[in-house]
C-alpha cells in the first residue's frame, strides 16, 4: 500500500520497531506492525497546535491522521502533515489578515471577509507549501562571510512563507470570482461574499487580493518566480473560460476536461511548489521533482472533489451536492460511464438541460465504474506525486525526512478524504 511505502521510505538510516494504529471514520481501528523512523520531537508540536489543526482534520477524515508507535519504553504519538506546520501556519493566517487590509471600509470588510479566523478555510496550499520548503532544505554549503547560515535559511524561510501567502491570496481571489461566476450562495459554510455584499463588491475584493498578492510577489524581486505566478493567473482564467465555453466534442473529451483541470486547480499548487524549489536555489532537476508533486497532487484532489460532488460525505450516488451536473459541467465519472454506456452522450451533449437528465446521467453513473475508475485515476496521480518526492535527492536530516513522509502521507490523505 502507498501510504507504507512511502513511510517506510523514509526510514532510511534509522530504525525502530513501531505499532500503528489508524483511526478510521466509525471508531474502526487497523493496526499494522512495520518499521518507521522514531520523529524526536513531535510531542512538543501536538501541544503547540492551535484552533486551526483540530478544525483541520475534522475536514480531512483520512486514513493515517493519528498515528502512534512504541519503541521499546518509548510510546509517542506520530503527527499528521498538518500538524507539522500548524504554529507557522497559525502565524502565517495572522500575517495574511494584515496584509489584506484595505482603506476602505466596505473594501475592508469584503477583502478579510475569508481571512478572518475560523473562515481561513483548510489552508491546504499553505501547509503543502511549508512542507516543500523544509522537504528541499539542503545544506547551504558556503555562506558569505558576514552572513551565518542561520540568517541565510532565516531569511529563504520567510520568503517561502510569503509564497504560501501569495499563494493563498491568489486561491482566495479566485474563489470570489468563481461564486460570482456561479452565482454561488454558500462558500466554507457561510455565505458566500457576492451573496452577502453583492457581486460588484466581491470582483472588487478578489481584484484586491491579486494587487496584493502582486505587490508581495515583487518584493522578492525574483522574475523567474513573477512569471511563474502570473502564468498560474493566466492559468485560473483560462481554466474557467474553458469550462464555460466548451463545445459538445470538448465536453466529452477527458483530455480536455483533464487540461482544464489542471489550469483550474493544479497548476497554482504546482507552480507554487516550483517557487519554492527556485527561491531555495535549487537545480532544475529538483524544481521539476516540485512542480510533478504539485502537479499531480493537485490532480488527484480535483479527480475527488469530482467524486465527493456525486458521492458526498457517503458512498452512494446522489449524496453529493451534484453542482457540477447542475451547472452542466462534466467531471470524470460521467465521462468513464460514457464509455460504457454511449446511450449517455446525448445527455452530455445538451448539457443535462432536458427534464429528467440529471436522473438519467446518474442512473448510467451508478450502473457503470466511473466512479471507481475516476477514484483509480486519482490513486494514479497520488502516486506519481509520491514517486515526485521519493526521486528528490537523498538527505538524512530528519525534518527533511519528516516532511517528505508528510508530502507523502498528504497524497493518501487527498484520496481517502471524504469532505
Ligand atoms: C481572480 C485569479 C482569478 C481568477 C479568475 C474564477 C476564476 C478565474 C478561476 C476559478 C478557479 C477556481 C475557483 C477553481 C476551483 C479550485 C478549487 C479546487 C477550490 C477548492 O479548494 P479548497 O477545497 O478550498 O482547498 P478551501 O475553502 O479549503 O480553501
Amino acid at each position: 500500500m502507498l501510504f507504507f511505502r512511502g513511510l517506510s521510505r523514509i526510514s532510511r538510516t534509522s530504525y525502530y520497531r513501531c505499532r500503528w494504529i489508524y483511526s478510521l471514520p466509525h471508531n474502526q481501528h487497523l493496526s499494522h506492525s512495520s518499521h518507521f523512523l522514531s520523529p524526536p520531537d513531535s510531542t512538543h508540536k501536538v501541544l503547540g497546535c492551535r484552533v486551526i489543526y483540530s478544525w483541520i482534520s475534522g475536514t480531512f477524515n483520512g486514513v493515517g491522521k493519528q498515528v502512534q508507535y512504541q519503541s521499546s519504553s518509548l510510546v509517542e504519538e506520530q503527527l499528521d502533515p498538518f500538524s507539522i506546520v500548524a504554529d507557522e501556519l497559525s502565524v502565517l493566517a495572522d500575517r495574511l489578515r494584515s496584509m489584506v487590509v484595505a482603506e476602505v471600509p466596505k473594501l475592508a470588510s469584503a477583502a478579510e471577509y475569508f481571512f478572518k479566523l475560523g473562515v481561513e478555510g483548510k489552508m491546504f496550499r499553505p501547509t503543502v507549501l511549508l512542507l516543500m520548503a523544509t522537504a528541499l532544505n539542503l545544506p547551504i554549503s558556503a555562506p558569505p562571510p558576514h552572513r551565518g547560515v542561520d540568517m541565510l535559511s532565516t531569511e529563504l524561510r520567510t520568503r517561502q512563507q510569503c509564497i504560501a501567502e501569495i499563494t493563498e491570496m491568489i486561491h482566495v481571489a479566485s474563489l470570489l470570482h468563481d461564486d460570482v461566476l456561479d452565482d454561488a450562495d454558500t462558500r466554507r459554510g457561510i455565505g458566500s461574499l457576492n451573496s452577502v455584499m453583492g457581486n460588484k463588491l466581491a470582483v472588487l475584493a478578489g481584484d484586491f487580493l491579486l494587487s496584493r498578492a502582486c505587490v508581495a510577489l515583487a518584493s522578492l524581486k525574483n522574475t523567474e518566480v513573477v512569471s511563474l505566478l502570473a502564468t498560474v493567473v493566466e492559468h485560473l482564467v483560462t481554466g474557467e473560460t474553458m469550462q464555460m465555453t466548451t463545445t459538445s466534442e470538448q465536453r466529452r473529451s477527458m483530455e480536455y476536461y483533464l487540461q482544464k483541470t489542471y489550469y483550474k486547480t493544479a497548476s497554482l499548487i504546482s507552480n507554487s511548489c516550483k517557487a519554492i524549489a527556485l527561491l531555495a536555489g535549487q537545480t532544475a532537476e529538483v524544481s521539476m521533482l516540485a512542480y510533478d508533486y504539485g502537479k499531480n497532487l493537485g490532480l488527484a484532489f480535483q479527480l475527488i472533489d469530482d467524486v465527493l460532488d456525486f458521492t458526498g460525505t457517503s458512498s452512494s450516488l446522489g449524496k453529493g451536492s451534484l453542482s457540477d451536473i447542475r451547472h452542466g459541467i462534466v467531471t470524470a465519472p460521467i465521462l468513464f460511464a460514457i464509455e460504457e454506456f454511449p446511450q449517455l452522450r446525448p445527455v452530455v451533449d445538451r448539457g443535462f438541460d432536458k427534464p429528467g437528465d440529471m436522473e438519467l446521467a446518474l442512473d448510467y453513473l451508478g450502473k457503470s465504474r466511473g466512479i471507481q475508475r475516476t477514484r483509480e485515476l486519482a490513486q494514479k496521480h497520488a502516486n506519481l506525486a509520491s514517486i515526485a518526492i521519493d526521486s528528490l535527492p537523498e538527505n538524512d536530516d530528519e525534518d527533511v525526512q519528516r516532511s517528505r513522509r508528510a508530502l507523502v502521507d498528504l497524497t493518501q490523505i487527498v484520496i481517502t478524504r471524504t469532505k
